[in-house]
This record gives structure tokens, C-alpha cells and sequence, in this order.
């Protein structure tokens, strides 16, 4: 068969983009050679419905084995009772937990959309706001960190049936005990999304979710450094004291509707190859070796935020916790809006995206802000001082977003420096 050189040209080229820039993109990284060659593999070609032991397809004896691997590993890996490994991306394993936990129009809290939030927490356009009745909880303006004293009073007075934690652009770590507390003053459920330092917590490296949460999911590919999915996790809450009546009479339990909630719930066949690549990366995160990336990928978003706060930038709560961080460019540049700042800044090849900031009075086409992380520079080699280096890049660019050649100049030299950073180095 003819090899389909359109596609492969694409690819390449995707892979030079990769190469020769700097990936600043907080919920990206680089998966090792072996996580892409269990993602490349014949295991794609099985179906597999079902569970391991009880499938709707013969020739499951060995995907039953990968699967369960993956499941015991990711258990040693949090420390949980009870995982499933088949949700295909973080936003399904929430639409599996909003199945199994709530009825439609029923109250649920998480963390505004604008100030951080996931748009599978309560979009107006997402299953979770169109099928659900999401209720907001916010920052505090004046700390950017999240307001727990008003979380508890909108709790109070609105009885959300399930509180979420977790977001897509907050860089602090979070009271899930205080959140716990507020979740059994209202009977609700609290459920974590850790998809964001699932790689950190797996390192020790920030409180563990599974401690204080009813139902914990995550996303596998961030600062995890796995292949694209999702996963369900549940801890010492296991089983009770959520016991359903089906239609049929029977009590199922929480791990049981959340499985049914997967598949046949909102998924079919699951993807037994990335599955594999899944039991890979939580192999690989058990590693001493994965504690000390995640130390480093800390480290570097420390050094970075000051850095750029040494600039004059305004970083959201004035720091971060994590690998991540939300640049304010209203402080020094108060033209400058997030799109033309992600454009320039991609023109010298170093990849960010734009974001909201809190209380924002831009739209979110535009925004005010462009979000940073360090996982997949972390992956490359960086060090605390190409940060410093990459905080004089950024500041260079953003002081002249529109001067060509000095954006050209600084490409130039972000493409030499990351000559030197080869895209797996362990
Ligand atoms: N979780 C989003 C992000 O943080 O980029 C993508 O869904």
C-alpha cells in the first residue's frame, strides 16, 4: 500500500513544531518513546466492551491483562481502592460522574469558568451546564485564591447535590478538607478534578485528593506525562454509603454506577491501546525518577512566576503551588490583550494560550491574560535557569508584540536553545 505522504508530511512537521520551540502550554508534555509505542499498537485493533472478565467480545484474555494492570498501578499510584481506566478523556470521566451522581436539573457547585474553572464544570455549552444546574463559586479578587467562606454560604443556602474542586487555570493548592467539610454540612458529594497536578500529587508533592474526596477524576496526560485520557478514582468512601436502587430493585453501589456510567453509560468500546499507554506512564510515574521531574517541573514554575513578577507582571494570587500560573497583562501592559499576546508570542515559537483572568473585562475571545505551565519544558531538561531565560524571552516579545524582527530574533534563539533540550531525556 502506498504510504499516505499528506498525512505523514503533517505529522513531521508537527513534530518539528514540537521540536524547536518552547512549550509553555500548562496542560501539555512530552510522553516517553514507550508510552507512544503502546499508543501505536495492535492493541487499537481490539474491541472490547465490557470489563476485564466480563466482556461483550471473545479475545479479550490479553487487553483483560493490560487493563488490569493499568488499574493496579494507578491505584498503587494514589493510593485508591477502586479506579477505572476507560473514560477516554477528562471531560468524559466528569460527564461519568455527573451521570452517576446527579438527576437532570439537579444543583452542582464548581469553581467559575471565568476565574479557572473547567468548562466540564458547568458550561453553558458543555453536557454538565446544559443537562445540570450549575452554581458558581469564585475567587477572592483581592487574594485570587478561592473564596471558601462564600463557597460555604452559597452552599448553604443553594444545597448543590455535588461540590467540585479543581480547575483548568488555578495555581494554588486547595482546602479539600474545608471543601469536605462544607460538602457533608449540605449532604452532598464532593468530587476532585485533579487532571491539572494529577503528576504533582502523584509525586507527594500536593495534598492527595482521594484523602478528603467522595470521587476523584483526572486526566492523564498533563503534568502525568501519560497518553491523552481520562480516569475515575475513589478512596476511603468506597461503596458507601451510595447504594442505588435500580429500576429492577437491585442496590448497586457507587463503584458499580460509575463503571455502567462509562460504559455502557456514555462510552462504548474502550481504548484498550491507550489503555496500555495509560499502564506505561503510571508504571513510569512509580519511578524515584518521576518524583524528581515533578520536584523540578515545581521548582521551575516557581522560579518563573518570580521572574516575571520581577518584570512587573502581575501572576494571579501572586505565585503559584504548582506547575502552572495565570499572567494579569493588564498591570504592565494594559492595551495588550491575551489573543495578540499568544500570537506574538507563538510567532517566536513559544506556545502559551490565552485566558481569562479573574473578574476579566475582556471576552474570552480575547481575554486579559495568557496561562503558563512547566510540565513539558520540565520533560526537556529545563532547569531553573533556562526560566529565567524563558521570562526575558516572554517579556522581550510581549514589550514589542508587534516589531517583526524582533520577534524573528527571538525564534532564532528559542529554536538554538531548544536544540540543546531533546524532546524524552530519561
Ligand atoms: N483542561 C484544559 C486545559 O487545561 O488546557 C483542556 O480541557
Amino acid at each position: 500500500m502506498k504510504r499516505d505522504e499528506e498525512i505523514f508530511n503533517l505529522i513531521e512537521k508537527e513534530h518539528q513544531r514540537q521540536l524547536k520551540g518552547m512549550e509553555l502550554i500548562a496542560s501539555e508534555n512530552f510522553v516517553s518513546d514507550e508510552v507512544m509505542q503502546a499508543m501505536g499498537s495492535c492493541m487499537t485493533n481490539k474491541y472490547a466492551e465490557g470489563y476485564p472478565g466480563h466482556r461483550y467480545y471473545g479475545g479479550c484474555e490479553i487487553v483483560d491483562q493490560s487493563e488490569e494492570l493499568a488499574r493496579t498501578r494507578l491505584k498503587q499510584l494514589f493510593d485508591a481502592e477502586w479506579v477505572n481506566v476507560q473514560p477516554h478523556s477528562g471531560a468524559q470521566a466528569n460527564a461519568a460522574v455527573f451521570l452517576t451522581v446527579l438527576n437532570p436539573g439537579d444543583k452542582f457547585m464548581g469553581l467559575n469558568l471565568d476565574q479557572g474553572g473547567h468548562l466540564s464544570h458547568g458550561s453553558a455549552v458543555n453536557t454538565s451546564g446544559i443537562i445540570y444546574h450549575p452554581i458558581a463559586y469564585n475567587l477572592d479578587p483581592k487574594t485570587g485564591r478561592v473564596n471558601y467562606d462564600e463557597m460555604e454560604e452559597i452552599a448553604l443556602r443553594e444545597k448543590p447535590k455535588m461540590i467540585i474542586g479543581g480547575g483548568s487555570a488555578y495555581s494554588r493548592e486547595w482546602d479539600y478538607e474545608r471543601m469536605r467539610a462544607i460538602a457533608d454540612k449540605v449532604g452532598a458529594i464532593f468530587m476532585v478534578d485533579m487532571a491539572h497536578p494529577a503528576g504533582l500529587i502523584a509525586a507527594g508533592l500536593l495534598k492527595n485528593p482521594l484523602k478528603y474526596a467522595h470521587i476523584v477524576t483526572s486526566t492523564t496526560h498533563k503534568t502525568l506525562r501519560g497518553p491523552r485520557g481520562g480516569v475515575i478514582l475513589m478512596n476511603k468512601d468506597f461503596e458507601n454509603p451510595w447504594g442505588k436502587k435500580t429500576k429492577k430493585g437491585i442496590t448497586k453501589m457507587m463503584s458499580q454506577l460509575l463503571d455502567s456510567a462509562v460504559f455502557p453509560g456514555i462510552q462504548g468500546g474502550p481504548l484498550e491501546h491507550v489503555i496500555a499507554a495509560k499502564a506505561v506512564a503510571f508504571g513510569e510515574a512509580l519511578q524515584p525518577e518521576f518524583k524528581e521531574y515533578a520536584k523540578q517541573v515545581k521548582k521551575n514554575a516557581a522560579v518563573l512566576a518570580d521572574e516575571l513578577m520581577k518584570r512587573g507582571y502581575k501572576i494571579v494570587s501572586d505565585g503559584t503551588d504548582n506547575h502552572s500560573m495565570l499572567v494579569d497583562l493588564r498591570t504592565k501592559f494594559p492595551e495588550l490583550d491575551g489573543k495578540v499576546a499568544e500570537t506574538a508570542l507563538v510567532s517566536a515559537d513559544i506556545t502559551v494560550n490565552k485566558n481569562m483572568v479573574p473578574y476579566d473585562t475582556r471576552s474570552a475571545f480575547k481575554t486579559s491574560g495568557i496561562r503558563l505551565g512547566t510540565p513539558a519544558m520540565t520533560t526537556r531538561g529545563a532547569k531553573e535557569d533556562l526560566m529565567i531565560k524563558v521570562a526575558e524571552l516572554i517579556d522581550e516579545v510581549l514589550t514589542n508584540v508587534t516589531d517583526e524582527k524582533i520577534i524573528t530574533k527571538v525564534r532564532v534563539e528559542v529554536n538554538n536553545i531548544m536544540k540543546n533540550y531533546p524532546i524524552f531525556a530519561f
